[in-house]
């Protein structure tokens, strides 16, 4: 049977274009070799039109022969072309490069406040502290009056309270849960409130109008300053270290009497004197002091069977001096720079 050249011709257009896709199809690993037996083996698609040469007629051989050596000397430079990129790439070129470096998952971190929060709660939870939660927006009676707090102390006006309306504000302290609980159960106490708080204070480097604090209540029955003393210098030496020194300046709040003032020696210069703690070796922490009879008949607590000590303290500020940060908009700016130091 003699075939037509047309006929080949048009399969050899076919195979061309077979060709060209898989030569610029998908990269998979040894591909030229592939490619090669594909068209160019002992069986390949190219080899086996070499057969038709005997059933063309003659005058047609020499034509047919021509096209048939063109396109297997493309085929070969092709694939000779694709063998060099092969060889010059890492061996596996698959889908994905196995040589390049992985794709890091970023892993978060708490912020540095949660961080000081969750190790202080730590530290008043080994010391037999319960831990007490209350509304951040709260009554003028729960946050000011059942604090011993009269109508016209400071920290009522305006300027330094956030209020909702008459009688309701945003709590300037966690003291309003300590009356809370007292509300809920008897003696003996010990807790902790840890908590957002909200002051109308002008922004800078240590001022912010949102502020975290952990304020303490311990009640029972024979509780003087001296547990107060023990129970704030273990809580420094759980925070700061053992050669921390503690001491005690008298003050005055209208929830407690006698009232005091407590310093941590300094954590940079352990109490030589510094830059942190201006010159004096002492960093001033909070305030304390033993429960005022006032606020425990608020409670009907009987100020004559029980007595107790309360303190406060601010988280931004014992952060600050753990972690050395100068100004406490750092905490509140999210800037990752600054978190992902923690
Ligand atoms: C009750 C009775 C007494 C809590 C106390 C302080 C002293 C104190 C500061 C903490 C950080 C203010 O914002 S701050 O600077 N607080 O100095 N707080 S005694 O006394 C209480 C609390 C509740 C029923």
């Amino acid at each position: 049977m003699t075939l037509d050249i047309k006929e080949i011709s048009s399969q050899l257009e076919k195979l061309k274009q077979d060709f060209q896709d898989d030569i610029s199809g998908n990269k998979g690993s040894n591909l030229a070799e592939k490619i090669r037996i594909k068209y160019l083996g002992r069986k390949g698609q190219l080899t086996s039109l070499f057969a038709l040469l005997g059933k063309v007629p003659a005058a047609d051989r020499p034509v047919l022969g021509k096209q048939l050596n063109v396109l297997k000397q493309l085929f070969q430079q092709e694939i000779d072309k694709l063998a060099e990129l092969e060889s010059e790439q890492p061996q596996c070129i698959d889908f994905f490069d196995r040589s390049l470096p992985g794709v890091t998952k970023e892993t978060g971190t708490f912020h540095p406040l949660y961080q000081v929060l969750e190790e202080i709660k730590g530290i008043f939870v080994s010391l037999g502290f319960t831990i007490e939660s209350g509304p951040e927006l709260e009554t003028d009676y729960y946050n000011f009056e059942a604090l011993n707090i009269p109508k016209d102390h400071p920290s009522r006006d305006l300027q330094d309270t956030f209020y909702i309306d008459d009688d309701l504000v945003l709590r300037t302290h966690t003291s309003p849960v300590q009356i809370r609980t007292m509300e809920k159960l008897k003696p003996p106490i010990r807790m902790i409130a840890p908590g957002k708080c909200y002051r109308k204070d002008a922004i800078d480097a240590t001022h912010f109008p949102l502020f975290h604090q952990v304020e303490g209540l311990c009640v029972d029955r024979g509780i003087t300053f001296a547990d107060l003393k023990g129970v704030v210098e273990a809580f420094a030496h759980r925070l700061f270290g053992k050669n921390i020194k503690i001491r005690f300046r008298p003050s005055f709040f209208p929830f407690t009497e006698p009232s005091a003032e407590y310093d941590f020696s300094c954590v940079k210069c352990a109490g030589k004197g510094c830059n942190i703690c201006k010159g004096s070796g002492w960093l001033e922490i909070s305030g304390a002091g033993m429960v005022d009879p006032a606020v425990f008949r608020y409670v009907n607590y009987d100020p004559e069977e029980f007595t107790g000590y309360a303190f406060g303290m601010g988280v931004e500020r014992i952060a600050m001096l753990k972690y050395q940060v100068a100004d406490i908009r750092d905490f509140y700016e999210n800037d990752l720079r600054f978190l992902k130091q923690f």
